[in-house]
């Protein structure tokens, strides 16, 4: 931290120009800011639409799709805005969208969730039913594992919403797994759930006993609403840290065994092969990874040099963050950000860094540490331990190119 830092000096009225100028020669009168016309008369009443939305001046914050990655609507994913993203929670409107086989409209009338299989009492419950039981609030990240996957040749898409926004983190609220699992009575010889998608995907995953007895929730509210459609609508499994895949959605069906079922989920997709031809299955936990939302390829410096705070996301899959480095070169020189709790484990946590840009180019990059030790790699360090560009978990230091005029762009070191 610098000196001109501590006194908080950020010398912004200077180089805001004339306005400040006249701004303050007012404010040293003692005259309030001119009346606009909106403080002239009387503004709208409530919302004739009952559900609110974003000011229209907010119509550019919005989910995006790749049109070459997803030719096909219904199979489909869109990417979080993270380049407008305040804080930490993800706005249900804005949180990312993955579908293997397009999304059920399912009436809560006549939902089911069945527990089955290695149990001494197997459960049918209705929505009613499980909300009955004893609920808990927890704010977690989600993430898919394909985040970043167009990344690994090489710097594509030159654009923040593109290159990290398959991410979204929300307030759960639901049942603890282990609530259900407790409820069911599991077996001296239960050790896998089977968790099962009830769209057209199927999507099923085997989960370990120890994380389904951890913190797992089958949950049905998403930051004090009901969970979206696009999220499962009315119920989706909750695993937090884990690849997104895990996270099922419009669950219908857990199944208590002995041993994993290895699923074409689980063999297809969601294993990567390795250099010697093997592949390695069950790559469940999202490994730390940051990146700087501004300034971002979307977001570029506006001002000419000086005063910039730069902001940023951080998260782990292993629990929480510790510390977050900046670097202005490259990843030369890295210092310490600051980060805006709260910190919680599994979830999205904000950072910030003040800066004086001299207006000279620079290669800013951010590097989280998590409270295991781990260091998000470069992507150097990932294609040496992969031999190849894989498709998962490209969880390596971002690089953003800001030119001098202000410009950032998308690149990689080699
Ligand atoms: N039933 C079901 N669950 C699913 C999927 C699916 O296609 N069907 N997609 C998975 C994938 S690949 C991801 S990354 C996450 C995405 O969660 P979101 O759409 O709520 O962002 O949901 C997972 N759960
Ligand atoms: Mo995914």
């Amino acid at each position: 931290m610098s000196k001109t830092d501590r006194r908080g000096l950020f010398r912004l009225g200077a180089a805001f120009g004339a306005t400040a100028v006249a701004t303050s020669a007012r404010a040293a009168t003692g005259a309030p800011p001119s009346d606009d016309p909106w403080s002239n008369s009387l503004g709208a009443g409530v919302d004739s639409r009952p559900y609110g939305r974003p000011s229209r001046f907010e119509k550019n914050v919005i989910r995006r799709y790749v049109p070459w990655l997803s030719p096909t609507t219904d199979a489909d994913a869109s990417f979080t805005p993270l380049q407008d993203h305040h804080g930490i929670i993800t706005p249900n409107g804005l949180f990312f969208e993955r579908y293997h086989s397009g999304r059920p409209s399912i009436n809560p009338k006549d939902y089911r969730l069945m527990i089955s299989g290695r149990v001494k009492r197997p459960l049918l419950l209705t929505l009613d039913q499980l909300m009955r039981y004893p609920s808990v609030s927890r704010i977690h990240f989600i993430e898919c594992p394909a985040n970043g996957a167009t990344e690994w040749p090489a710097a594509q898409l030159n654009s923040l919403q593109f290159t990290h926004g398959m991410i979204g983190c929300a307030e759960w609220t639901g049942v603890r797994l282990s609530t259900l699992l407790d409820e069911a009575g599991l077996l001296p010889d239960s050790r896998w759930v089977l968790a099962t998608g009830s769209d057209g995907a199927h999507m099923d995953r085997s989960l370990p006993m120890v994380k389904c007895l951890d913190d797992c929730i089958v949950a049905w509210g998403q930051n004090g609403e009901a969970i979206r459609p696009e999220q499962g609508y009315p119920v989706r499994l909750v695993v937090p840290g884990w690849q997104g895949n895990v996270n099922v959605k419009w669950l219908r069906q857990l199944q208590v065994g002995t041993e994993p079922w290895i699923t074409r989920e689980e063999t297809s997709e969601y294993s990567e092969l390795l250099g010697d031809g093997k592949s390695l299955g069950f790559t469940w936990v999202m490994n730390a990874k940051s990146v700087i939302t501004f300034p971002c390829p979307e977001k570029k410096l506006t001002g000419g040099p000086g005063f910039y705070q730069i902001h940023g996301l951080a998260w782990s899959g292993n629990g929480r963050v510790k510390e977050v480095d900046i670097s202005l070169d490259g990843g030369v020189n890295y210092h310490r950000a600051t980060l805006d709790g709260p910190v919680l484990s599994r979830c999205l946590t904000r950072f910030t860094y003040n800066w004086w840009w001299d207006g000279k180019p620079a290669l800013i990059q951010s590097r989280v540490t998590d409270e295991t030790g781990y260091v998000q790699p470069t992507i150097r360090q990932k294609h040496k331990f992969w031999g190849h560009d894989p498709v998962y978990e490209n969880n390596s230091i971002q690089t953003w190119q800001v030119l001098a005029d202000g410009t950032v762009n998308n690149v990689q070191l080699s």
